[in-house]
C-alpha cells in the first residue's frame, strides 16, 4: 500500500516537475561514463597484466640466462678451482715457503712442512693493507712464531724452529678472521 502510493508519488511529481526528470535519466548517462571508464580501467589492468606477464617472462628468461651463465663460469671456476686447490697448499721446499698477501687472503690456505726441520716463510705483502705471517700451536694457542706487520712491497723472513709432526695455525694477527690457514707438519 505504502509502495504504492509512493510510486503514484514520485510518477506524478515528476510530472509536475520535469526538472526532477531530467536529473534521473543523467544517472544512467553518468553511470554508463562511469562503466566506460570501469572498462578503460580493465583495459589498463589489462594490459598492466600482458606486461607483467611479458616481465614475469623476461624474467624467467633472465633467470635461465643466469643459471646457464653459472653454470658454465662454475665449470670454469671448477676447473680454475683445482688449479688453485694445487696453489692454496704450498710445500716447504729447500727450507724456504713463499707466502703472499693479497685481496686480505693469502694465497695458501695450508702449508706443509717436514717434522723437525726450521724453515723460513718468505712472507710478501701484495697489497696496500697492513699484514703479517704468524703460527700458533692453535687458533688462539701459543705463539710459535710471529711475523712483523709489514706494507705494500714489503717482505718479511719469518724463522720457524723445527717442529713435531701435527697441525699447526698460521694466521694474519691484523686480519684473524679471513686470513688463516693450517701449517701441516709432515713426520
Ligand atoms: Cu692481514
Amino acid at each position: 500500500m505504502t509502495g504504492q502510493r509512493g510510486l503514484v508519488d514520485t510518477t506524478s511529481t515528476g510530472r509536475r516537475n520535469p526538472g526532477a526528470l531530467r536529473r534521473i535519466p543523467q544517472f544512467p548517462l553518468e553511470w554508463d561514463r562511469h562503466v566506460q571508464s570501469l572498462s578503460d580501467f580493465r583495459k589498463d589492468a589489462s594490459f598492466c597484466m600482458t606486461s607483467s606477464r611479458i616481465w614475469l617472462r623476461f624474467g624467467a628468461f633472465l633467470a635461465v640466462s643466469f643459471v646457464i651463465v653459472a653454470c658454465s663460469s662454475g665449470g670454469d671456476t671448477g676447473s680454475s678451482g683445482e688449479d688453485n686447490a694445487g696453489e692454496s697448499t704450498i710445500a716447504v721446499t729447500d727450507g724456504v715457503a713463499e707466502i703472499t698477501a693479497d685481496d686480505i687472503a693469502f694465497n695458501a690456505s695450508t702449508i706443509t712442512s717436514p717434522a723437525d726441520q726450521p724453515f723460513t716463510v718468505s712472507f710478501i705483502n701484495a697489497e696496500n693493507q697492513p699484514h703479517n705471517f704468524a703460527v700458533y700451536t692453535e687458533e688462539g694457542g701459543e705463539e710459535i712464531a710471529v711475523g712483523d706487520v709489514i706494507n705494500e712491497g714489503e717482505t718479511n723472513e719469518v724463522e720457524i724452529e723445527g717442529l713435531p709432526a701435527g697441525e699447526y695455525f698460521f694466521v694474519c694477527d691484523v686480519h684473524s678472521g679471513e686470513m688463516k690457514g693450517t701449517l701441516i707438519v709432515e713426520g
